[in-house]
């Protein structure tokens, strides 16, 4: 199947050999190698989640354009490695962005970027300052995006009302009989349905504005170079569409300021660390200063805590509804990735103060 989808991207070559790639939790992906008159030269590939992109097509056309858009700021900027910093698309042989395969799955390809790696904990402060300033470069780069409005590739992606009012429906069915063994989380999730909709609420009223963002910045979604350790580019641009600067912001705080990945069972390892979290906003606001506004400042803890919620509501929607959505490990996968992202919102709120007295200094 893989093969036969490859054989219609516009490649020139002959096909080495293609793998399974990276540890993404939605689409298939993988790696091939072509030999190109002698020269290996290789390739993304992936096979789109159409269960949870119900749209492809317009799912390639917000990347299209995106990625187009990117493109020619890093050219007028006279970026030297623009081809690195921003994902190319190999179109088919009929000119298409995708391939069809004989099952009806939607095949996409992408330039394969070298000696880049994308790592799921940050190694230091330093790391942390460097994805900040990608998110504020990326978020800056496409606030000058022309209409029509990009598409919303998942309806309500990070509409905390719409994610509980499915929670609520999970809770009532308890299909797979497992609501019972856990409700420690239900509860903390329940206690914390009213703060958590400040973020989409503030954008609905008006209070923040609407900002093309990516919507997935998790640290496995942005490339660090292996040379320089410079971030070099933001991948998985499927969720980018409409939504506010916070939920960016918000899902870097979530997967950077702690020390633990978001499956880590040891949840004493699962700590909020302000010196990571004082280094992301340094990186970011020397980006996103020239545009962020008063009234986003103020929602920046809440930024974190909220994305790291919506998480934790997540995967323990899809625990209750028997693993459908994220590709999981075990039957508790989904369970403890909940646990830990509670853990990970104590932790936030136990340092709150501190962490609003680091936004403020460098507001
Ligand atoms: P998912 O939506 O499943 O998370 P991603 O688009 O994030 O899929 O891709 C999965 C992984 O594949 C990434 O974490 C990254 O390691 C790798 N990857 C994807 N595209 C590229 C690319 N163009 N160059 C290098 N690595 C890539
Ligand atoms: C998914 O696709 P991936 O693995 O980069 C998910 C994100 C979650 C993340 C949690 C489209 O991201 O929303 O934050 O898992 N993407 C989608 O690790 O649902
Ligand atoms: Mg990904």
């Amino acid at each position: 199947m893989v093969r036969a989808a490859l054989d219609e991207f516009a490649i020139l070559g002959e096909l080495e050999d293609i793998v399974p790639f990276g540890k993404g939790h939605i689409n298939d992906t993988f790696v091939s190698t072509w030999n190109q008159g002698g020269t290996r030269l290789r390739y993304t590939h992936q096979r789109i989640n159409s269960q949870v992109f119900t749209r492809p097509a317009g799912v390639m056309e917000n990347i299209l354009r995106v990625t187009a858009h990117v493109r020619e700021k890093l050219r007028a900027q006279g970026a030297k490695d623009w081809s690195r910093r921003v994902l190319t698309v190999i179109p088919a042989k009929d000119g298409k962005p995708w391939v069809r395969d004989a099952e009806g799955g939607w095949w996409r390809s992408y330039c394969f970027i070298e000696n880049a790696r994308g790592g799921d904990l940050a190694s230091s402060p330093e790391e942390a300052a460097l994805l900040g300033k990608s998110v504020g470069d990326f978020q800056k780069q496409l606030a000058d995006l022309g209409s029509p409005r990009l598409h919303e590739t998942i309806p309500g992606f990070h509409n905390m009302g719409a994610r509980y009012a499915r929670f609520h429906q999970a809770l009532r069915e308890d299909a797979f009989d497992r609501a019972g063994g856990c409700r420690g989380e239900i509860e903390f999730l329940l206690q914390n349905e009213e703060r958590g909709s400040l973020l989409i609420d503030s954008l609905r009223d008006g209070r923040i504005p609407e900002r093309i963002c990516h919507n997935d910045t998790k640290m496995n979604n942005i490339l660090l170079d292996d040379t320089s350790g410079q971030a070099l580019c933001l991948i998985d641009l499927d969720t980018v569409m409409p939504g506010t600067s916070l939920f960016d912001l918000g899902d870097l705080i979530r997967t950077v300021s702690t020390r633990a990945q978001e499956d880590e069972q040891d949840l004493s390892k699962v700590k909020f660390d302000t010196a990571f979290f004082r280094a992301i906003l340094e990186g970011y606001f020397s980006e996103a200063r020239s545009f962020l506004l008063p009234a986003e400042y103020a929602l920046i803890c809440e930024s974190g805590r909220n994305i790291t919620q919506i998480m934790g509501l997540r995967f323990l929607t899809d625990y209750l509804e028997g693993d459908h959505y994220y590709r999981v490990k075990g039957p508790l996968h989904n369970l403890e990735r909940c646990r830990n992202q509670i853990a990970l919102i104590r932790s936030m709120d136990s340092r709150w103060e501190e962490a609003e007295k680091i936004v403020k200094a460098l507001s």
